[in-house]
């Protein structure tokens, strides 16, 4: 109960002068499992957000971190991990503007819409396609859901530096499936003749996505750039993509606020992660504990 208090405060303290999103957004995530918020310029500029400079910082750790960047978890040289795009992760580490870019509260409430419980900041990273890269393999991002009762756990926001089409292998979603248990299946989908929603967007949108709803990013294929920075949150008994007491460095965090600590997880009564379960997240024991664990937290322990 006292975290349900916290997460209460934490999003009680968030400014709302300027917000986007409405209840037409709130029932798409509902019925859908995303949302397109068709923000532009101003918006950013009323969150006094600098998009110049997220582009610029975009272009930098592109050309400075190269094909290998983004995998700062498995970090093993020699490995191009998506040979379709290039990552770079721990993006709030690396310049404070994605700091400030994980706060943005029409993102905050948006999770806060679809997870229902306390979460936290879990992961940011870029994805910049390869030109005449290939789709992804059709997927969801987390563990399925095993049972109705469990919720949705996790939502990610994904920020459009530039205009997405199917030519350029825009995000395709097929919706309402994240009401579906299990792992997303394509012999569902042919047998249900389940057709997918090209998510359109322009530079300066952002679509919010209920993350077990089934979706790849496309193929690309006229070449042309379809740069995005997605942050991902995740309720607070979950452990983050990025464990962000180990990868934001000590200057970073004495900077932060409280609400930004509290976000990120790193105040002193917030858990460490264990690296063991980090390290073998994929073993299959690990897997099966795992699965075990989701039915008795969810079953028992979510409403302490
Ligand atoms: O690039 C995209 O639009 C989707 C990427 C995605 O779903 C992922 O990497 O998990
Ligand atoms: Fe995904």
């Amino acid at each position: 109960m006292k975290l349900v208090k916290e997460h209460k405060k934490f999003l009680n303290q968030l400014n709302k002068s300027n917000i986007f999103i409405n209840n037409e957004h709130y029932n798409e995530l509902d019925s859908q499992g995303f949302t397109i918020l068709k923000t532009d310029e101003t918006f950013w500029k009323k969150n006094k957000l600098d998009f110049d400079l997220i582009e610029r910082e975009f272009e930098h750790l592109c050309s400075s971190e190269g094909i290998e960047g983004g995998w700062e978890n498995k970090k093993k040289s020699g490995v191009n991990w998506e040979p379709s795009a290039q990552r770079v992760s721990n993006l709030p580490n690396k310049n404070p503007i994605f700091l400030k870019l994980a706060m943005l509260p029409d993102m905050l409430l948006a999770v806060d819409h679809v997870v229902k419980k306390p979460f936290k900041f879990s992961s940011m990273q870029i994805r910049n396609p390869i030109p005449f890269g290939d789709r992804q393999p059709l997927h969801i991002d987390f563990r399925p859901r095993q049972f109705d009762y469990f919720n949705y756990n996790q939502c990610t926001a994904f920020i459009y530096l530039d205009d997405a089409d199917i030519d350029n292998g825009a995000l395709s979603i097929y919706p309402g499936t994240h009401k579906i248990l299990g792992e997303p299946s394509q012999k569902f989908i042919d047998s249900n003749r389940l057709k997918p929603a090209i998510v359109n967007v322009k530079k300066f949108n952002v679509v919010l996505l209920n993350i077990y709803t089934w979706h790849f990013g496309g193929k690309n294929s006229n070449g042309k750039k379809r740069r995005t920075i997605f942050v991902n949150y995740r309720e607070r008994s979950e452990l983050q993509q990025l464990d962000q007491k180990r990868f934001l460095s000590r200057e970073v965090i004495e900077k932060m606020s409280e609400n930004e600590k509290y976000l990120f997880s790193v105040r002193n009564e917030d858990p460490t992660h264990s690296t063991f379960e980090t390290t073998y997240r994929n073993n299959y024991i690990i897997k099966k504990y795992l699965k075990i664990r989701d039915i008795f937290y969810h079953k028992y322990l979510q409403f302490i």
